[in-house]
């Protein structure tokens, strides 16, 4: 509708605020009296605390409170722990320990939080921590994925292998059967970096203990402030919910792993009900990398068996999949598991079979980070096919198009059991490779030899599910005068929800966006939420939304209907007016609530106000889908590299702003190119340290990184959902991680160069370069 509807590409309502200096950020927010804390963290990556005495740092300057692992344990504190059980390889039951907040006795990696000291400034706090005398007794520890998994060192005794569990999808008979009748088989190991996702605003926490009321507030830059609320109370201090507000204002990037429960949480609300003072958290640059969640870190064995003529017959990948030292919640198996469907990618795959191993190793935990698990499986079917179109002398494009599920087949259910349901595979890679002028690339590769330069070129089809069942929330609150609040149950943190959300009320009901206050964040304000993770909040969101505007819609033509003395059915609704069919008698929106709040102007049977609230979980996930292709030039000399050229097609079904999608797809696209080329979180094998710690190590893509990227929706809208859309916040990472190193390997393939592990940075390619001459 108009120049705000659906479809339209509205510039972000939110910018003017956030550009102008007025967002309100977790480490804004400061409270009369507050008090401030630091976290004493483990230097070691494994080790018993033989000695914690508190003695010096206690009698320092300032010092309020120091909290450790002990005072967790008298507080009766629990630990928020995996609802499941799974099991390992041998059917015992799955092995997993959640992390109580503070250590217990032994750390299990280096940043593993040991005391939290409270101080009237930072800087006592920081001085107080450094008289922590502490006397370690260092034990082995094993970090890297593959030598956790032959479990010479165990990070926890009761666990020698270090394998906490076994998830497996499809069928291992169907797949060896296919495997034993092929005519080919390829097999590959890749290695999938561990990454970190560094957020341009590091996590903090305010806690706050009301004494009169006998009830915590958490200020917290989280992704899900109802579900951390939630589980504050029902996991770790065992009260009830509606003794926790959560409020979490403009949040700095989340990208899955600012996700849920930190431990930093639960210790400033502890801290706070101690003190009847609030305390104050805010992580540092430095810190951030050894107090939060990693992600990634695979390694998989995949093997493709193809018939005579390149058609598919089965899949079998074994994944390793690094933890962590603790499982602390559910989140720690998330990317490992949840999306191993998506292995067999957009490819007719009659038969598969995965194993992920969840290993535990002395590192951080690993959590959900944009794609979770969906980047990883898109890399593995994406460079499996081009490395057996390499191997087996098929050409790699017409090897995709030989086996690309073709539109008139879907619905479809895979393989690994997942139900796609719409899109056109095949088109959205005919369009990519026209857009990217794939058929012209010998010639660029032939003209870029000539100056000296290798150009390589690369493909991937992905997919996703996204937006998967479970519930969001929407509430549409009229105010006597006309306008309205909305409020939303998932929180944004730079997707551009405020725009998104008023574009699908303004499509429905026609309000004036510029009028309409927005909220989200705040358990006391909204009533309920799940949050923005799975690219969910368009769709699932979006879909409450439109479930409450109905209503409004609903009652609304009642009460227009009294006012305008006719019968309910001939009420209709269009362009915010209710108006009586076929003549000009007409109300506005605004109007029709202003009504609503007075009793005299209603029918007598109808109650008052207008406030309506949608709650809407979808049958099925979605499957956003696509084709990127990406074009680079590497200098044979230095290794370095550069993305020459960069296409995207998409299809996310129904774009509700063409603006905010381009920008979750460029985004996506920079954090898939981060790991693909440079991204990499190292730690040393023999100590555990992480050689990471700072941006000197850890390298991220700047501006100057990024190519030019043309980006085009191909969208077939899915009928899952009243918008018709699918999920886009992730759908650049799962296409970028594949499309790059396929194009990385394409431009080293004439020197002989078969293989290279992410990220591809000029020492690997040069590295790769020299073995290949050797
Ligand atoms: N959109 C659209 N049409 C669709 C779907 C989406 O126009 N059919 C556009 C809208 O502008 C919408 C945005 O894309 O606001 C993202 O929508 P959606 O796919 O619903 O994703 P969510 O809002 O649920 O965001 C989650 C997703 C995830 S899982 C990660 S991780 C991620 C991401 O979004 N983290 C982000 N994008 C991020 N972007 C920023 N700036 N910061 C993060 O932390």
């Amino acid at each position: 509708m108009g120049e705000f509807g659906i479809g339209q590409p509205v510039k972000r309502f939110e910018d003017k605020r956030l550009l102008s200096g007025n967002g309100r950020f977790q480490n804004d927010n400061n409270l009369l009296g507050q008090a401030h804390a630091y976290v004493l963290r483990s230097s070691h990556a494994h080790a018993r605390i033989l000695k914690l005495d508190l003695a010096a740092a206690s009698a320092a300057p300032g010092v309020a409170l120091i909290l450790t692992g002990d005072d967790l344990v008298e507080a009766k504190l629990g630990a928020m722990g995996v609802p499941f059980q799974r099991k390992r390889p041998d059917g015992s039951p799955m092995f997993a320990r959640a992390h109580l907040g503070l250590a217990q006795g032994t750390v299990r990696y280096v940043g593993e939080p040991i005391a939290l000291v409270v101080a009237e400034t930072l800087a006592q706090a920081k001085d107080a921590a450094e008289l922590i005398d502490i006397d370690f007794e260092a034990l082995q520890s094993v970090t890297d994925t593959a030598d956790a998994a032959e479990g010479r060192i165990a990070v926890w005794p009761d666990c020698p292998d270090n394998i906490s569990n076994l998830f497996e999808a499809g069928n291992k008979a169907a797949a060896d059967a296919a495997f034993a009748t092929a005519a080919h088989v390829v097999k590959r190991r890749y290695v999938i970096s561990r990454v970190y996702a560094h957020f341009m605003e590091p996590r903090g926490a305010i806690g706050v203990w009301d004494p009169g009321e006998d009830r915590f507030t958490l200020y917290a830059d989280v992704q899900y402030p109802h579900r951390v609320r939630q589980a504050l109370a029902t996991r770790i201090f065992k009260i009830p919910e509606s003794k926790i507000r959560v409020i979490a204002g403009d949040v700095g990037g989340g990208f899955g792993t600012k996700g849920w429960q930190y431990p930093e949480h639960r210790l400033v609300l502890l801290a706070a009900r101690k003190l009847r003072r609030p305390v104050k958290w805010t992580c540092e640059r430095s810190e951030a990398i050894q107090a939060d969640e990693h992600a990634r870190d695979n390694v998989s064995e995949a093997e493709l068996a193809l018939d005579q003529d390149g058609t598919f017959l089965g899949l079998r990948v074994k994944t390793l999949a690094n933890v962590g030292a603790y499982i602390s919640s559910e989140r720690n198996l998330l990317a490992t598991f949840g999306n191993v469907g998506t292995l067999v990618g957009t490819y007719d795959i009659p038969a598969a079979y995965v194993g992920v191993y969840a290993v535990m190793a002395n590192t951080n935990g690993t959590a959900p980070y944009r794609g979770a698990g969906r980047p990883e499986a898109t890399y593995v079917i994406e460079r499996l096919i081009d490395d057996a179109a390499r191997e087996l002398g098929f050409d790699r494009v017409e090897l995709r198009s030989k086996n690309l599920i073709p539109p008139e087949k879907l619905p479809v259910k895979t393989a690994l059991g997942l139900n796609y349901d719409c899109g056109d595979f095949p088109a959205n890679q005919k369009k990519a490779l026209e857009q990217a002028d794939w058929a012209g690339f010998p010639k660029r590769r032939d003209e870029a030899k000539a100056r000296g330069r290798l150009r390589g070129i690369g493909i991937a089809n992905p997919i996703e599910k996204a937006a998967g069942p479970g519930q969001e929330f929407a509430e549409i609150r009229f105010h006597p005068s006309g306008n309205a609040t909305l409020l939303m149950g998932s929180k944004n943190q730079g997707q551009g929800h405020e725009t998104t959300f008023k574009q699908v009320l303004n499509e429905k009901l026609g309000l004036d966006p510029n009028v309409v206050q927005y909220i989200d964040g705040d358990t006391d304000r909204v009533a309920f939420g799940i949050g923005t993770n799975g690219s969910r909040s368009t769709v699932i969101g979006g879909s409450a939304l439109w479930m409450a505007a109905d209503k409004v819609i609903a009652k609304g033509k009642r009460i227009a209907a009294h006012l305008l003395e006719a019968a309910d059915a001939d009420i209709e609704f269009t362009d915010g007016n209710f108006a009586v069919a076929g003549t000009d008698r007409r109300i506005s929106i605004t109007d029709v609530a202003k009504a609503s709040f007075q009793a005299a102007r209603l029918p007598r049977d109808l109650e008052g106000g207008l406030y309506e609230t949608g709650t809407f979980s979808p049958e099925d996930n979605t499957y956003p889908n696509g084709c990127h292709v990406c074009e680079v030039e590497i200098d044979p000399d230095t290794g370095a590299l550069e993305i020459v050229r960069y296409v995207v097609i998409d299809d996310v079904g129904t774009v509700v702003n063409p603006i905010g999608l381009k920008g979750q797809i460029h985004g996506g696209v920079a954090q898939g190119l981060g790991q693909a080329l440079m991204e990499e979180v190292v730690y040393d094998r023999e100590s555990g340290q992480n050689l990471t710690g700072s941006f000197m190590d850890y390298a991220m893509p700047r501006a100057d990184s990024m190519p030019y990227m043309e980006i085009t929706s191909n969208p077939v809208p899915t009928k899952r959902n009243p918008l018709g859309a699918k999920g886009a916040g992730e759908a650049g990472t799962v296409g970028a991680l594949p499309a790059i190193v396929n194009a990385v390997i394409d431009a080293l393939a004439p020197l002989g160069v078969k293989s290279l592990d992410m990220p591809a940075t000029p020492q690997r390619i040069w590295q790769a370069m020299r073995d290949a001459r050797h």
